[in-house]
């Protein structure tokens, strides 16, 4: 049973009355690739275990296009060219792109590379285990060519903000050895069109660069390989001392240039494809170029330099920040990824793409898009997402993310008084780069459940569709993996479709609402209520709460200059408490509790209110979940209702902590005279 976890999405479950079927699919596979370790090999046998699953029938395999009627060819549109195949009719694709046509007989499934062939069997055989036997004929192109995941384990094996157990990468100081969940993860990834993983911690450790340990990576990419998902690393910048035994790490020394050069150039001997490298640079107490007065630019073309002539890739975090005093009202640790970036722009080397987290602080439950999206013209950009719910509940809450990643994705910045979405910022459309993406830390680990929570694994599925194209809907997205995941019967699907689109809106409105940011424990766990945890730090992530006030004042004209990073439109929008959205409004303003809301009500009864009407749609996650009861397999019954039975519970604590405290505060009893002691 613990298959149904493993597989996720790819259970190849048999679909109701496939007999029906079976008559009418094709009768043989051919892939065009007979080697055992190419992307187009792994679309051969996965079509036939897929379909098996799917059909209970088995259709053999053969490497040769005898262009026989009735198969299913997948391959590269080149290879299919070579042996005979008609290509007319088929697009220009771009990288990883693909053709599928089910069109007369034949099945074509041909990709712009081996990647993109992969890409395709998996598609159709989505639309086969979702009963969906319909004639399609299209090409699809990916939104941008960094589709990647994070990683943030350790060597000892454990995982930073990781729910899911320990990694299935690492232990001891060392990659382990049997990488058979590595090769699995690879295989979920590649369904979802995810190309690399970047295995370590950004907050990394130089003995990565062990012999030992690049001969471990190799192992990883190795099983990564059949599934077209390449390797990426994190690095440590002080690795030239740290590790090399140099006096320095100064990113324009010689012998430092020449450090990072060997090193990159024994990693690609072992690993010939690797993605590139993942930097955390001058935050949180790692190492960077500040330290020697060199910019965050010559540290990112450091690294840049000595990939370049592998074809690798440097994502560089922008998340750069110093610990702040909260005496000073203009101290805004909002403001910092703009100041340590925008002056930056257009001296990063090609190959090097800045990845931006979507908010401005760090994964919160609502934050306005990164102000630094905008000021990046002439620099490649890649938006930093985290499925792992860091503040948003550690998977033991339902917390469904898309929609909260397309408020950022489909935000539209205006720059130069011009359409700017972001997705089409970080697809290199809207400024011409060459280069961009996405990235999400996942932190799956060696649970059977990937990330601790079957539920949540909608999140990583949406993750890669949305990062192919972010123009998608976050709900047929999910009913997608719904169907794929537990079931075709419509009330399977309306259910947790209900559970799954309302999750995001009730956390946000028991945690912290009108865009305050977070009221969860920001000083050691990041879970659980800790509204005290918000002020009196040097993090800069504040609420400026006290008896009569509360909220950030982020305007240019008395408070932090925040709302000035944006262009002109949006500045404006913000800068005004008129046109602010009340559910930005305490990120932007600093005001009394008896402020009124565009909605009518005041700021203090609409977080009364608030908390008991998202801690109440929790309440009904039970009875919801438990209304699936018999139609969803008794283990993954059990441990989801478990978690929903927790989410119950914990979303009252969540009202009752947050609401007692702000009466507290301010003393201002609940109009409905629920809250304080009565
Ligand atoms: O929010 C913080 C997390 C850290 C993380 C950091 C980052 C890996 O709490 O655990 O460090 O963000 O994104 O670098």
């Amino acid at each position: 049973a613990a298959e149904n976890g493993l597989n996720a999405w790819l259970r190849y479950a048999p679909i109701p009355n496939a007999q029906n079927y079976s008559a009418s699919l094709p009768s043989s596979i051919v892939s065009l690739n007979s080697t055992e370790t190419s992307p187009v090999y792994t679309a051969g046998t996965e079509l036939q275990n897929g379909i098996q699953g799917i059909f209970g029938k088995r259709l053999s395999i053969s490497h040769a296009n005898g262009t026989t009627s009735s198969s299913i060819v997948v391959g590269t549109v080149d290879e299919y060219a070579k042996t005979g195949g008609s290509v007319q009719g088929i697009p220009e694709l771009d990288e990883d792109g693909f053709w599928l046509s089910s069109k007369g007989g034949n099945v074509q499934i041909l990709g712009e590379n081996e990647r993109g062939a992969l890409y395709g069997a998996f598609e159709y055989l989505s639309m086969l285990a979702q009963g969906n036997l319909s004639s399609v004929a299209y090409a699809t192109n990916p939104n941008a060519p960094v589709r990647w995941v994070n990683q943030w384990d350790n060597l000892d094996g454990s995982i930073e903000r990781g729910y899911g157990g320990p990694s299935i990468f690492f232990e001891n100081g060392t990659i382990v050895n049997d990488l058979t969940r590595a090769g699995d993860y690879a295989r979920l990834l590649a369904s979802v069109r995810v190309n690399a993983v970047v295995v370590n911690n950004v907050n990394a450790n130089s003995t990565l660069l062990s012999t030992r340990n690049i001969q471990g990576l190799g192992r990883i990419a190795d099983a990564f390989r059949p599934y077209g998902v390449r390797l990426g690393i994190s690095l440590d910048f002080a690795s030239p001392m740290d590790f090399g035994g140099l006096p320095t790490y100064d990113p324009l020394d010689p012998s430092v240039i020449a450090f990072w050069t060997n090193v990159t150039n024994q990693i690609y001997e072992t690993v010939p494809d690797m993605a590139g490298y993942l930097v955390k640079a001058n935050s949180e107490g790692q190492a960077g170029p500040l330290t020697y007065n060199r910019t965050l630019s010559q540290g990112g073309n450091l690294f840049a330099k000595a990939l370049q002539p592998h074809g690798g890739i440097v994502m560089f975090r922008a998340f750069v920040y110093n610990m702040l005093n909260e005496s000073d009202w203009k101290a805004d640790r909002a403001n910092a990824a703009v100041q340590f970036f925008k002056d930056l722009d257009g001296q990063f080397d090609d190959n090097v793409v800045v990845q931006i987290k979507y908010g401005p602080i760090d994964f919160q439950v609502r934050e306005p898009t990164s102000p630094l999206f905008a000021n990046l013209l002439n620099t490649s950009t890649a938006i930093e997402l985290e499925v792992a719910q860091e503040y948003l509940g550690q998977q033991c809450h339902l917390v469904y993310l898309p929609p909260l990643w397309k408020t950022v994705l489909d935000f539209d910045l205006r720059v130069n008084n011009q359409s700017s979405l972001v997705r089409n910022i970080i697809s290199g459309k809207r400024f011409n780069r060459p280069l961009g993406g996405s990235a999400a830390v996942v932190n799956v680990g060696t649970n059977t459940t990937w990330l601790g929570s079957h539920l949540a694994m909608s999140n990583l599925y949406a993750y890669g569709r949305l990062a192919w194209d972010p123009a998608q809907d976050p709900q047929s997205i999910l009913q997608d993996w719904i169907r794929l995941t537990f079931s075709l019967d419509n009330e399977v699907i309306d259910t947790i479709t209900q559970m799954s689109m309302e999750s995001w809106p009730a956390y946000e409105s028991y945690s912290g609402n009108l865009g305050i940011q977070t009221l969860t424990d920001i000083l050691y766990t990041h879970f659980g209520p800790n509204p005290a945890s918000q002020d009196n730090n040097g993090y800069g992530q504040w609420t400026r709460a006290d008896h009569l006030t509360i909220g950030m004042d982020r305007t240019v004209s008395n408070g932090t200059g925040f709302s000035g990073q944006y262009p002109p439109e949006i500045y404006e929008m913000y800068e005004n408490i008129e046109t602010t959205p009340d559910n930005l409004l305490l990120w932007f303003h600093h005001v009394n509790y008896t402020q009124r809301l565009q909605s009518g009500q005041t700021v203090i009864q609409h977080f009364y209110d608030a908390h008991y009407s998202g801690a109440d749609t929790a309440q009904t996650f039970v009875p919801l979940w438990e209304s699936l009861e018999g139609k969803v397999d008794t283990e993954r019954y059990n441990d989801v209702l478990f978690r929903q039975t927790y989410q119950a519970g914990h979303s009252i604590v969540w009202r009752d902590a947050i609401n007692n405290y702000y009466y507290n505060l301010s003393g201002i009893p609940d109009e409905a005279n629920r809250v304080g002691n009565h």
